[in-house]
């Protein structure tokens, strides 16, 4: 056997003797990253016809993901363009010695007041599946105005069945007020009625199908984005729950429900063993309405690959976007991701002036 190449096999000694020195680089050199975020008034079309006002960050509801690794330093720009105040609450992150960037107004910072930029300096020291939302009155803004986006945060260590995920996927839940779809700045009080529901922000049969192949490992991460409470049932499959707020669970169950709240993220694995075309939906009757009318809200149809549709199928000659759930986003490598089909239309700024708050 002729030797290694002299060239290479010195190379693979500096790396050696650089890992043996400063340690395997992917164990224990944090990345650093830069985010970018603004805040724009935005219109969006959350069910056919059904326009509505947002909050949105980087012009798109649901937010745009943030993917990084444990114990990665990210810093945020945040960019205030509307005409009211926010701030940012990392929601998950535990701000070990860094409780200034929890972004809650009046406890650790004040309003980042419109036209005002505001930077966040935090470390990923919690891992999973974590979000970040408003922290100015979160009842309409997180409630309401779709002021809410997903981040990823990779374990060094994740459990055995998480190597075996073939497709990621992001569902974020929601509900919406058709009496202030235009009102920035009101809505979501006790007395007031959600009348259509949303999946990552949209609702039947505006949502998208789940596109998998027989064999796929998928990895849900479900998220309650709004105010509301959610079932999601999988029809013909049954969900591994792996882990609550990002955390691994001490013993993963299966389940064909899974029951969310406001704030809480579930996530699960399911096998796609069974070819077909099967609903997936939220089990809460109510929601799976637009203003009433059934169907709508949040809906999606696991398709495999191969499997002929029916004629008159719900979803035929869909305009799909195999992004909706986020999938083609988590495939790529860490950092910020923006989703043009997220993205709404400005609003034009007919008489609205922006307005600063005093505290
Ligand atoms: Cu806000």
């Amino acid at each position: 056997m002729p030797s290694a190449h002299p060239v290479k096999s010195l190379s693979l000694a500096v790396v050696a003797a650089l890992v043996m020195i400063f340690g395997n680089p992917s164990h224990s050199m944090a990345a650093k990253h830069v985010f970018e975020l603004s805040i724009d008034e935005m219109e969006i079309e959350v069910a056919p016809g059904f326009k509505y006002q947002v909050f949105a960050f980087n012009r798109q509801v649901p937010g745009p993901l943030m993917h990084v690794g444990e114990g990665d330093d990210v810093t945020v720009h945040v960019t205030n363009n509307t005409s009211l105040p926010h701030t940012i609450h990392w929601h998950g992150i535990h701000q070990k010695d860094n409780w200034r960037n929890d972004g809650v107004p009046g406890i650790t910072q004040g309003n980042i007041e419109a036209g005002d930029t505001y930077t966040y300096k935090w470390k990923a020291d919690k891992t999973g599946s974590m979000w970040y939302h408003c922290h100015v009155n979160v009842n309409e803004h997180v409630g309401i105005r779709g002021m809410w986006g997903p981040i990823v945060v990779d374990p060094k260590e994740p459990i055995a069945i998480e190597k075996e995920v073939t497709k990621d996927v992001i569902m974020m839940l929601s509900g919406w007020q058709s009496k202030y779809a235009s009102k920035l700045g009101d809505g979501m009080g006790p007395h007031d009625v959600t009348d259509y529901f949303s999946l990552n922000g949209r609702s039947f049969p505006l949502t998208q199908p789940l596109r998998v192949k027989k064999g796929d490992v998928v990895r849900i991460r479900f998220y309650g984005a709004g105010g509301e409470f959610h079932t999601m049932h999988s029809h013909g499959h049954d969900m591994l729950i792996t882990h609550k707020d990002g955390l691994p669970i001490p013993a993963p169950y299966l389940v064909d429900t899974v029951l969310f709240g406001p704030g809480e993220r579930y996530d699960v694995i399911v096998r796609m063993d069974n070819p077909g075309y099967f609903i997936f939906h939220d089990h809460v009757d109510k929601h799976v309405t637009n203003n009433g009318k059934f169907p709508g809200g949040p809906i999606t149809v696991i398709e495999y690959d191969g499997v002929e549709q029916l004629g008159d199928y719900a979803w035929k000659g869909v305009n799909y976007d195999p992004n909706f759930f986020y999938s083609e986003s988590l495939a790529k490598p860490h950092g910020l991701h923006n989703h043009d089909r997220f993205m709404g239309t400005p609003i034009e700024k007919k008489g609205r002036k922006r307005r600063r708050t005093h505290k």
